[in-house]
């Protein structure tokens, strides 16, 4: 299966996609169907599991959305899971350093460019072994920057070959920067923004933002994101039953429901 993502990028065209946080194969196989460029299953805060993975990629497959996984940490062997379960490309959170986006990197390629051991199952079910000759054109290697050493060391991560592209998680990275959570108006967190966009443009990385929900995902695309989530399937949701009530109630809407992921 190619990774319509890496070709988006290539291309230069921006995407959006869904964080996927419930492990319920029909909610993921209706929202593969929206119209999302991608869905990031999320093993790190989601309340899913390896297990719940493995029913999750399958729900989505033969249709046009890239499968992505944000694994729970920067480990080898939760990045090969990921990818030998289907994924098309991991989001790698807390990643600090540059040993750490080589340690990621490494994780994600056959070699000789990585160190990933081989042993595709899903793939390989699908397509057989000629999955080995393209998965490391395929695969989507994607680092998290959200941490102020993540910061400090912004240039050396994004100068390590092999790496796709960074994503903010702006909510540690309010908390990395000393700020109050979700204070994404504060000066700081912009001139953050601001130099993790020059520092993807100055390696050819995409370029990913967390979104909350659909505004954010809208100005991070306006201000040079190449790709942004619109929420997640929790944080729809809230919102819809939310509004939905206040409307039915006569109330004033209330917006988005932020915080509720
Ligand atoms: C963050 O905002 O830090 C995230 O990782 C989003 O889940
Ligand atoms: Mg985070």
């Amino acid at each position: 299966m190619k990774n319509n993502l890496l070709r988006k990028w290539h291309e230069k065209e921006k995407s959006l996609g869904i964080w996927s946080n419930l492990p319920d194969v029909h909610l993921a196989e209706m929202l593969s169907r929206t119209g999302v460029d991608w869905i990031c299953f999320d093993l790190q805060h989601g309340l899913m599991d390896y297990s719940d993975l493995t029913r999750l990629l399958p729900a989505i497959t033969g249709v046009p959305v890239t499968p992505l996984v944000r694994v729970a940490a920067n480990q080898p062997d939760q990045i090969g899971k990921a990818l030998d379960a289907g994924a098309r490309g991991v989001i790698v959170p807390m990643v600090n350093s540059a040993a750490d986006a080589r340690q990621a990197v490494a994780a994600c390629y056959y070699p000789p460019r990585g160190l990933r051991s081989c042993g595709p199952m899903r793939d390989a079910m699908l397509e057989g072994l000629s999955y080995l000759g393209t998965a490391n054109d395929e695969v989507a290697c994607i680092l998290m920057i959200e941490t102020e050493e993540g910061l400090n060391n912004l240039d050396a991560i994004a100068a390590v070959e092999g790496v796709s592209g960074l994503f903010v998680g702006p909510m540690d990275l309010t908390y990395g920067l000393g700020l109050a959570p979700g204070d994404f108006a504060n000066k700081r967190f912009i001139e953050a923004l601001k130099a993790i966009r020059a520092a993807c443009e100055a390696n050819s990385l995409a370029c990913g933002m967390f979104g909350y929900d659909a505004a954010m995902a809208a100005r991070s695309l306006e201000d040079g994101f190449d790709f942004a989530s619109v929420g997640s399937d929790i944080s729809f949701a809230r919102a819809g039953v939310s509004q939905a009530l206040a409307v039915a109630r006569g109330e004033e809407l209330t917006g988005t429901s932020r915080g509720g992921y």
